[in-house]
Parts: C-alpha cells; structure tokens; sequence
C-alpha cells in the first residue's frame, strides 16, 4: 500500500503587506507554487509544500490549531495572539522560530501634538483607542496604569479628532500617518518585524526534516541578500590594513598572482553592503582591480 506523501502547509498573508514578501522568499527557496492566488490555497509544484492565504490575524490561530505547519506573520499578531489566549487561560500552541528581517514596524503610543506627555503615568486615567487591546493591557499592567482601552477594527488614528480617545496605540513604520492627523509618537510598545512561527504538535521526522531544510535556505536566501564577493589585487604588505577594510568578512583567500611576489590576489564575501567608500578606502589603502559581485546562493 502507497504511504501517502506528506505536505507541509505554510499560511502565508492572502493580500497585504506581507503577501509579496513571504511568497518571494519562499521561491526563493525553490518552491515553484500554482499562481492562482485568488484562491485559498496554492499547491507547491516541484516540493511537498502548500501555501493557505489568508487573513494575517487567522495565521497564529491556523498555526496554535494545527491547521497550518508553519506561518508567517508579524510579530505583532502573534504577541497579541498569544496575550489574547492567555486572557482566557489557554495557551498558544506555537513557537516563533525564525526572524525574517521584512515588515518591520513598531507598535506606538501617540497622542495630539499639544498633549504633554511624561512616561506611562501620563497615561493614568485617559482613553486609549488600539486594535492592539492585549498588548495594550499588558503594557498598562506592567507599568501599574489605570487606564481605559478603548477597541478600534481599523483608522486608530482618527479617534482623538472624534473625542474617543486621548492617546491612540497603532503601528507605526515611516510616521507619516500619525503627522497627516496631527499625532506624535510618544512611546515604543514593541518592535515588530515578519517571523515564521511553527506549531507546536510534533511533525513527525519526514515532515519535521522538510521544516529544516526550508529554514536552512531562508537562512541562506537572508544572507546572500546583503553579501557581496569581492575580488581585488593587492601589494602584500598591505594584507593586514586591506583585511581589516573588508565589511564583514571572516576570512578572506589569499591567492598568488603569476609573474609577481609583491601582489597577491584577494577574495571575500562580504556579508554587509560594499558602498563606494569601502572601495575608495581599499584603492588607498594600496588595492587595485576592485570587482564586487552580487551573491545568488549560499549554503552555510
Ligand atoms: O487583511 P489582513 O487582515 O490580512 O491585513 P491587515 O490590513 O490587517 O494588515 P496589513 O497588510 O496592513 O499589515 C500586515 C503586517 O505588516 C502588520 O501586522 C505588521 O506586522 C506589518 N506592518 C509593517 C504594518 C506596517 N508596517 C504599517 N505601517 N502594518 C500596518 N501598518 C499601518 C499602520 O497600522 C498605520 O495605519 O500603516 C500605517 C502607518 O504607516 P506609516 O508608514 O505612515 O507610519
Ligand atoms: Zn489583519
């Protein structure tokens, strides 16, 4: 009898912010998926993975339920996720396993621009409008604060202008929504960024053993976004100023040139962006025949 295979299924942003993002790294990755994104779920063509898109907030839920593997989803929903399940004595099946460095954001307080504001205890006794209440409720615990939440689905932003709320607690990544209506961030309740959270249930090996392989990948796919390899000639009294001149590269090779005991060639990969400085630096510091090359793949 045929074992049926087993698929991993990742629930994936079905339209937002996230949605490009997550879909990119993981063909990044090497999952070729069917491109009908107007539907629930894209299979996986060429690996045993199905993405589910959906609604971000459902994500953690799919994940704690075991509907999903794996999700991807910002921290900031699984934070609140997590606080929402504790309120009712119930615990978040889910690990966060993996910061993904994309959608990265800060939930804020913010008030009108003529509000003073001196720490959490100008906060005593005020409205506070937020789609974030667990968060929100934690902050305001921790910090000893009575205070009066009051629950916004969307457009936090507005609730000062409307008389519902004295301070408003939203996410914030450019600021220029809190300007446009006369807000000014006060206080970071926390940085968010995209991460991959895992279910808690155990996969099984074969399933388990495909999770790995994934997250090695977008281990690499995350390095190579910044890496660089460079080359260049340099003279070989100048190897030790031109190694401590490399951004973020461990050891680099170091190849004889032909016809030549002074020069040596250099090669390394840069795991930071190489800008025009570093170069120039390097062409003072005696290099020559500078070439920096993008990075495809890397396998740690
Ligand atoms: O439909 P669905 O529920 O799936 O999507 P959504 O509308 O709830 O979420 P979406 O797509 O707006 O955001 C998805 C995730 O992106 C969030 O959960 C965050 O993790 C992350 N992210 C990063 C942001 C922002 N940056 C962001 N700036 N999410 C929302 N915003 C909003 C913020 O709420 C405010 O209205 O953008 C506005 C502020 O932006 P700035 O640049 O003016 O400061
Ligand atoms: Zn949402």
């Amino acid at each position: 009898m045929d074992i049926p295979e087993q698929r991993i299924q990742i629930a994936v942003q079905k339209t937002g912010r996230l949605t490009e993002h997550s879909i990119d790294l993981l063909e990044r990755c090497g999952l070729k998926i069917t491109k009908s994104r107007d539907q629930l779920i894209c299979y996986g063509e060429n690996m045993p993975i199905d993405l589910l898109l959906v609604r971000d907030d459902d994500i953690p839920g799919l994940v704690s339920e075991d509907v999903c593997d794996l999700g991807i989803v910002g921290l900031n929903i699984v934070e609140e996720k997590r606080l929402n399940l504790e309120s009712e004595g119930r615990e978040g099946l889910f690990k966060q396993i993996y910061e993904l460095d994309f959608g990265h954001c800060r939930l804020s307080l913010a008030a009108p621009e003529e509000r003073e504001y001196a720490g959490p205890e100008s906060l005593e006794n005020t409205r506070i409008a937020t789609s974030y209440v667990g968060i929100l409720n934690d902050y305001l615990k921790k910090n000893n604060i009575n205070a009066e939440t009051v629950y916004f689905s969307g457009a936090v932003e507005i609730a000062p202008k409307l008389g519902r709320a004295d301070y408003i607690c939203d996410l914030v990544s450019t600021g220029s929504t809190l300007k446009a209506n006369g807000l000014t961030e006060v206080d970071v309740l926390m940085d968010s960024e995209a991460v991959v959270i895992q279910t808690q249930a155990p996969l099984g090996d074969e399933k388990q053993a495909l999770v790995d392989k994934i997250l090695q990948r977008l281990d690499g796919v995350l390095q190579v976004r910044e890496s660089k390899y460079i080359m260049l000639h340099a003279p070989r009294s100048a190897l030790a100023e031109i190694r401590d001149l490399l951004p973020g590269s461990e050891a680099p090779t170091v190849l004889p040139l032909d016809g030549t005991d002074d020069k040596v060639a250099v090669h390394a990969v840069c795991r930071e962006n190489v800008f025009w400085e570093t170069l120039e630096n390097l062409k003072a510091a005696g290099a020559s025949s500078l070439l920096v090359l993008p990075v495809e793949k890397m396998l740690a």
